[in-house]
C-alpha cells in the first residue's frame, strides 16, 4: 500500500472510499462530517438513519467503522468512523488507531482500492496534531490490506507539514 499526502478538501477526492470523521450518532456534524454531508447530499444521511435503525440503535462506538453510499461525492462509498475525544488523563490512542484499522478492514470488505482519510480526532475532538499524525501513519503503515493507495487529505498547510515530517521520520528513521 502506498501512503500519499494531499492538501485539500476530503469531500472533493476521487477515490473509491472516503473516510468520515463522524460522531456516534452518525447523523452529521461540523468539520469533515459537515463537508461530506453537504457535498454528498441527502442519500448519505438516509443510509446513516437506516444504519441507526437496524444495526446501531445506540450509535456507532468510537474506534469502529461502517460504510454507506457516497451520494453525490466523487467516490463510491463513505466509511464513517468515530474518533475518540482527546483526554489528558485517559490514553485513548488504541481507540484512535482502531479507527484506521477498522476503516481499512471495511474498505477491504467493499473491495475499495483507494481510500482518502482525514486526520481523525484532530479537529473538534482536540487530539494534538503531531500525535494524531503519528498514530494515523503508523497504523495505516502497518496494516495488511488490499487497498493500494491510502491518501491522507489535510486541510491546512500546517497539518500537511506535520504529516509530511512524521511520514519522513517513519520511512527514514
Ligand atoms: N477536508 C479535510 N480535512 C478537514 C475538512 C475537510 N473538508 N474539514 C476539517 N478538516 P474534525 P474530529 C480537518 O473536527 O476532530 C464533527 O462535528 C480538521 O482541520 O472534522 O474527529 C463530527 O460530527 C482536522 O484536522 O473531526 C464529530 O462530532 C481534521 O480534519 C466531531 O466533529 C478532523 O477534524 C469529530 O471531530
Amino acid at each position: 500500500m502506498s501512503i500519499t499526502l494531499e492538501l485539500g478538501d476530503i469531500a472533493e477526492q476521487r477515490v473509491d472510499a472516503v473516510v468520515n470523521a463522524a460522531n456516534s450518532s452518525l447523523l452529521g456534524g461540523g468539520g469533515v462530517d459537515g463537508a461530506i454531508h453537504r457535498r454528498g447530499g441527502p442519500a448519505i444521511l438516509a443510509d446513516c438513519r437506516r444504519l441507526r435503525a437496524d444495526r446501531y440503535p445506540d450509535g456507532l462506538p468510537a474506534g469502529r467503522a461502517v460504510a454507506t453510499t457516497a451520494g453525490d461525492l466523487p467516490a463510491r462509498w463513505v466509511i464513517h468512523t468515530v474518533g475518540p475525544v482527546f483526554s489528558r488523563t485517559d490514553d485513548r490512542s488504541a481507540v484512535l488507531a482502531s479507527c484506521y484499522a477498522e476503516s481499512l478492514r471495511v474498505a477491504d470488505e467493499l473491495g475499495a482500492r483507494s481510500v482518502a482519510f482525514p486526520a481523525v480526532s484532530a479537529g473538534i475532538y482536540g487530539w494534538p496534531a503531531a500525535d494524531a499524525a503519528r498514530i494515523a501513519l503508523t497504523t495505516v503503515g502497518r496494516a495488511t490490506s488490499q487497498v493500494r493507495e491510502a491518501r491522507f487529505v489535510l486541510f491546512s498547510e500546517q497539518m500537511y507539514e506535520i504529516f509530511r515530517s512524521t511520514l519522513d521520520r517513519l520511512t527514514h528513521p
